[in-house]
C-alpha cells in the first residue's frame, strides 16, 4: 500500500528524499525503509547482544536471570555481550584501516614508479609527514622519501616492536595512560587478529578484559589506521582547502551523462573524475546528444571528492537508491563499504548500471570492472564512454530530479583550518578560552532508518552553533549539515552571539566539513594539537562527539576510539550491549574512570546537546574558563 504524505515525511527531514520515495514507490523500487519494516519485529536477543554464534555447539540465545542464562559453553551474557560488542569493534577498525593500507599500497606504487594512474600532488605534506614520522628527508628526492615513507608505514599494519607512529600526536599523559591500561595500539592487523582470537570459544570471558582491548582495536584504527588512510589520501590526491559546491538529488542534471561515485577510497573515484574532466570524453558526450558529463558523489567516496575537488554531493547512505529512483543516473561506480545490495533490484528499474571495481567487494548483479593501480586510468575511461552509451537509453519520461541543490563550503582540513586561523591555534584558542567558542563538537556518522533521516543530524547541529558551539562534521552527519544549508558562512545566523562573531570575521560556516569517515582521525589529530597546546589531555578539553543516526560497525569502532582518546560520545542509537548490565554500566559511565570519557545515548536530539552542552560547560570549569 502506498505511504500517505504524513507517512513518508516521516521517513526523512529532507524535501528531495520525500518527493522521491514517492516516485520509488510508483515506479516499484523497494527501498530501505521498506525493507525496514518487513524486518519487524526484530530479534530481541540480537538486539541485546545476548545471541552467539560463535562456535557450532551453537547458537546460543541468552536469558539472563532464567534458566537458559548460559550457552553451551558456559558464557554467560555479560561476556557474550562484550565478544559481540568486540567483534563490531573489529570489523569497524578492519574495515578502515584495510581501506588505509589501499591508499598505501598506491603511495608505495607510485614512489616505485609503477603506475601512470597516480602521482604524489601535495610533495610538501608529504615531506612533512615524513620528518614527523623520523624519516630525513634532506636532499633526498620526493620518490625516495615516498618509498621510505610507504616501507615505514606499512609496517604498522603488521609486526611492529612498539606503538603506531601517529599515537605521538596524543598528548604524552594520554600515552602514559593507554601505556599503564595496556592499551596503546600496536600493529593495527595484530590488534584486529587478537579480537578475533580472544573471541573464540574458550579464550577471554572477561568483559572488562575484552573491553579494553576493543579500545585498543579502535585506537589503531582512529590513530592507525583511518589516519594513514587521511594522510595519504591528502599527499596523493591534494591537502583539502575551502572550495564551494553543491549537494542534494538536485546536483543531477537533466541534460548531462550522471555519473555517481559511491563508497569510500577516492582511488577509484579520483581516477574516474580525471576521465570526466577529459576533453575528448566530453565532446563525445556532445555527440551522444548530452550537454556534458556530470560526476556527483555518494557517502564517502563522495566526501574525499567535495573535500579536495568541490565535487557536487548527491546524497548521503540513505539517499543511495532514491538517487538512482530519479531516472537520470548513467552508471554508479563502486567501490566498497555501505553500498547497499539493495541498489541492484532499484537499479535494473531504470538504465542505470552499477559498476564494482575492487576484488574485495562484488555483488551479483553489478558489472566488475576491476581498478588496480595500473590500469585504472583505463579502466576510468572505458566506464565514461559507457556512462555515455547508457545516456542515450535514458528514458526522459521517468526522469526526475526533486530539487534545487544547496549550496555549500568543505575542504576544512586542519591545514586548511590553521591558515583560516593565520597560521596558528591561538586565535582558536583565544575565542575558546573567552567563551565566544564554547567548545568543539564532532559530528560523524551515517543515517539508520530507525530514525528520521537527517533529523538528529539536522537538529543538534543547530542547537549546538545556536550555542556557541563549533561543529565539526565527517561522513554522512556532514552532508545532512550541508543539505541543510549549515555548511554557508551565512548560516552564521543561526549561531550564538559568540560563535557567530568568529564565523563572521573569517567569513566561515559555523559548522565546518572536514571530511569522510577516515577524516574524524582529523578532529583527533586537532584535539591532540590543542591539548598540547594547553598542556591538558584530551578528556580535559571542552569538546564532545555524537553519531546521532549511525549504523555502521565502523561507527562503533570510531565512537569507541573517541572515548579511549578521551572525548565524551553521544550515540542516538543504541548499541546492542544492553543484554550486560556490567557493560552497559562501563559504557555510560565506569569508562570514565577509567580512560576519562564514556558514552551517553538519546534518541531525542535536543536531550543529546543538553548532554552535550552540559558536559562542555563542566571541562570548561574544570580549565576555569568563564561558562
Ligand atoms: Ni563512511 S559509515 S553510512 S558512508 S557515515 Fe555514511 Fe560514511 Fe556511515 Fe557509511
Ligand atoms: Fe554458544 Fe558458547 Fe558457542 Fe557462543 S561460543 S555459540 S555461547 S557454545
Amino acid at each position: 500500500m502506498a505511504r500517505s504524505q504524513e507517512e513518508i515525511e516521516e521517513l526523512s527531514i529532507c524535501k528531495d528524499a520525500q518527493i522521491m520515495i514517492e516516485k520509488a514507490e510508483k515506479d516499484g523500487v523497494v527501498t530501505v525503509w521498506d525493507r525496514f519494516k518487513a524486518q519487524q519485529p526484530q530479534c530481541t536477543f540480537c538486539k541485546q547482544g545476548l545471541s552467539c554464534r560463535n562456535c557450532s555447539m551453537g547458537p546460543c540465545r541468552i536469558l539472563p536471570g532464567k534458566e537458559r542464562s548460559l550457552g553451551v559453553c558456559g558464557a554467560n551474557a555479560d561476556t557474550i555481550v562484550a565478544r559481540n560488542f568486540g567483534r563490531g569493534v573489529a570489523a569497524g577498525a578492519a574495515a578502515h584501516s584495510d581501506h588505509g593500507r589501499d591508499l598505501l599500497e598506491t603511495l608505495d606504487a607510485v614512489a616505485n614508479s609503477d603506475t601512470q594512474s597516480y602521482e604524489i600532488r601535495d610533495v610538501e605534506k608529504l615531506i612533512r609527514i615524513a620528518n614527523e614520522l623520523g624519516i630525513k628527508t634532506e636532499g633526498k628526492e620526493t620518490l625516495q622519501i615516498a618509498k621510505e615513507l610507504a616501507d615505514l608505514l606499512l609496517e604498522e599494519f603488521g609486526i611492529k616492536k612498539g606503538n603506531i607512529g601517529f599515537t605521538m600526536r596524543a598528548p604524552e599523559v594520554r600515552r602514559k595512560l593507554w601505556d599503564s591500561l595496556n592499551i596503546n595500539p600496536r600493529g593495527i592487523d595484530r590488534e584486529v587478529v587478537e579480537m578475533m582470537h580472544r573471541t573464540h570459544m574458550g579464550v577471554d570471558q572477561d568483559p572488562v578484559s575484552l573491553l579494553l582491548h576493543a579500545a585498543r582495536v579502535s585506537l589503531s584504527d582512529g590513530w592507525g589506521g583511518s589516519m594513514i588512510a587521511t594522510e595519504l589520501s591528502d599527499i596523493l590526491f591534494g591537502t583539502p582547502k575551502p572550495v564551494e559546491s553543491k549537494v542534494n538529488l538536485g546536483v543531477l542534471k537533466k541534460d548531462e551523462v550522471n555519473i555517481l561515485v559511491h563508497g569510500h577510497s577516492p582511488i577509484v573515484s579520483e581516477a574516474v573524475l580525471t576521465a570526466v574532466r577529459d576533453k575528448n570524453n566530453i565532446e563525445m558526450a556532445k555527440a551522444a546528444g548530452a550537454n556534458g558529463i556530470n560526476l556527483a558523489g555518494l557517502c564517502c567516496t563522495g566526501n574525499e571528492l567535495l573535500m579536495r575537488q568541490g565535487i557536487p554531493m548527491a546524497g548521503n547512505h540513505l539517499m543511495t537508491e532514491l538517487a538512482i529512483a530519479t531516472g537520470a543516473v548513467e552508471l554508479v561506480i563502486v567501490d566498497y563499504q555501505c553500498i547497499m545490495p539493495g541498489l541492484i533490484p532499484a537499479m535494473n528499474c531504470y538504465h542505470t548500471k552499477m559498476i564494482t571495481t575492487s576484488p574485495k567487494a562484488k555483488f551479483p548483479g553489478a558489472e566488475h570492472i576491476e581498478f588496480n593501480v595500473r590500469n585504472a586510468r583505463t579502466q576510468a575511461q572505458k566506464l565514461v564512454e559507457m556512462a555515455i552509451e547508457l545516456y542515450k537509453k535514458r528514458d526522459k519520461n521517468r526522469v526526475l530530479i526533486p530539487v534545487e541543490p544547496v549550496p555549500m563550503m568543505s575542504g576544512f582540513s586542519n591545514e586548511a583550518i590553521l591558515q583560516a586561523l593565520g597560521g596558528s591555534l591561538a586565535p582558536l584558542l583565544d575565542a575558546i578560552k573567552s567563551g565566544k567558542i564554547r567548545g568543539v563538537a564532532g559530528l560523524v556518522g551515517c543515517n539508520n532508518p530507525r530514525r528520521k533521516h537527517d533529523y538528529c543530524h539536522v537538529t543538534l547541529t543547530k542547537e549546538l552553533i545556536k550555542n556557541d558551539i563549533l561543529v565539526l562534521g565527517t561522513g554522512c552527519s556532514a552532508v545532512a549539515m550541508g543539505k541543510a544549508g549549515l555548511y554557508m558562512p551565512e548560516a552564521a545566523s543561526l549561531a550564538g552571539p559568540g560563535l557567530s562573531s568568529v564565523c563572521k570575521a573569517l567569513n566561515i560556516p559555523p559548522a565546518l566539513h572536514v571530511g569522510s569517515c577516515v577524516d574524524n582521525s582529523r578532529i583527533l589529530h586537532l584535539c591532540g594539537l590543542v591539548a598540547k597546546e594547553l598542556g591538558v589531555d584530551i578528556s580535559d578539553l571542552p569538546v564532545a562527539g555524537s553519531a546521532p543516526e549511525w549504523y555502521s560497525e565502523k561507527a562503533i569502532s570510531i565512537g569507541l576510539y573517541f572515548v579511549a582518546s578521551g572525548v565524551y560520545t553521544v550515540l542516538g542509537v543504541t548499541p546492542n550491549i544492553t543484554g550486560s548490565k556490567l557493560v552497559t554500566d562501563l559504557a555510560l559511565d565506569g569508562l570514565t574512570n577509567v580512560v576519562g570519557a564514556c558514552f551517553a545515548v538519546d534518541t531525542d536530539p535536543h536531550k543529546m546537546a543538553e548532554l552535550m552542552i552540559n558536559h562542555i560547560n563542566k571541562k570548561r570549569k574544570k580549565l576555569n574558563l568563564p561558562v
